[in-house]
C-alpha cells in the first residue's frame, strides 16, 4: 500500500491468483466490463487466450478527501511462466485465489496455494486473502467445498480469509470477492461498486 499524501491518494494492489485455467482473467475481465471499463484492462495473453505475464488495469474510487487507486492483477498460472509470478505478487496487499471448484483440480489448487506458502513464510498469515470457488455451474461431478479446503490449510492461524462461490463466466461472485478483499483491507470503509465510479 502507498499513500501519496500530497495528491491524497492510497494505492492498493489486489492479485488475483490460482492455478492455471481456473478462471483469473474471466473474473477480472468481468470485474471491469460490469464497471464499463474494459478497454481499461490489458492483458498480455497468447493467441488461444492463456496469460503469458499477467492481465493488468487500474481503478480509482474517489472518495470526499482520499481516492483509492487499485492496481488489479492476475497472475499467469501457466507453470512454463511461473518465474513471473513472484514479480505480479511483489507489494500485495491482497489476494483473491481463484481455485477450480471440480473436485479434480484439488491437486492443483493446493499446489498454487502451496506456492503462496513458499513465497510469503509466515507473513501469509496477514495477507487478506478471499477464496473464489469458481466454475460452480459446471454440473459434471463433485464440487469442493470449503470444509474440504479448509482441511488442507492451516485456517486457524490466518487473519482474514474466506470463501465465496463464484460462476466467473456469469460474473456471479465477482462483485462479491471484489469486495470482500476491501473489507479486509479497509474494515471501517463501504463500498458500493456501481458502474458509474
Ligand atoms: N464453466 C465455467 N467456465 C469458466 C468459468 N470461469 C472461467 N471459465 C473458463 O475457463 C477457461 C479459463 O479461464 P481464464 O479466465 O482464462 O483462466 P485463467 O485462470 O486466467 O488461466 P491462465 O491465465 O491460463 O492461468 C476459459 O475457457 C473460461 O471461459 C466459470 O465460472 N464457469
Ligand atoms: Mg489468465
Amino acid at each position: 500500500m502507498i499513500f501519496d499524501y500530497e495528491d491524497k491518494i492510497i494505492q492498493i494492489k489486489i492479485v488475483y491468483y490460482g492455478p492455471a485455467m481456473s478462471g483469473k482473467t474471466t473474473s477480472l475481465k468481468y470485474l471491469f466490463s460490469y464497471l464499463g471499463k474494459e478497454e481499461k484492462l490489458e492483458s498480455i495473453e497468447s493467441t488461444v487466450g492463456r496469460t503469458l505475464f499477467f492481465d493488468f488495469g487500474v481503478l480509482q474510487i474517489k472518495g470526499a478527501e482520499w481516492s483509492l487507486k487499485f492496481l488489479l492483477y492476475t497472475a499467469t498460472g501457466q507453470d512454463f511462466y511461473a518465474g513471473t509470478r513472484p514479480a505480479t505478487l511483489n507489494g500485495v496487499d491482497g489476494i483473491i485465489f481463484v481455485a477450480d471448484a471440480q473436485t479434480e483440480y484439488l491437486e492443483q489448487n493446493l499446489r498454487s496455494w502451496g506456492e503462496l506458502k513458499v513465497l510469503f513464510g509466515i507473513d501469509i498469515y496477514n495477507l487478506p486473502i478471499i477464496i473464489s470457488l469458481n466454475k460452480y455451474d459446471l454440473e459434471n461431478g463433485k464440487k469442493l467445498k470449503k470444509e474440504e479446503f479448509i482441511q488442507y490449510i492451516d485456517f486457524e492461524k490466518f487473519k482474514y480469509l474466506s470463501f465465496n462461490k463464484t460462476i466467473a463466466l456469469k460474473g456471479k461472485g465477482v462483485l462479491d470477492s471484489f469486495q470482500q478483499i476491501i473489507g479486509f483491507i479497509f474494515p471501517q470503509l463501504t463500498i458500493t461498486l456501481n458502474p458509474e465510479i
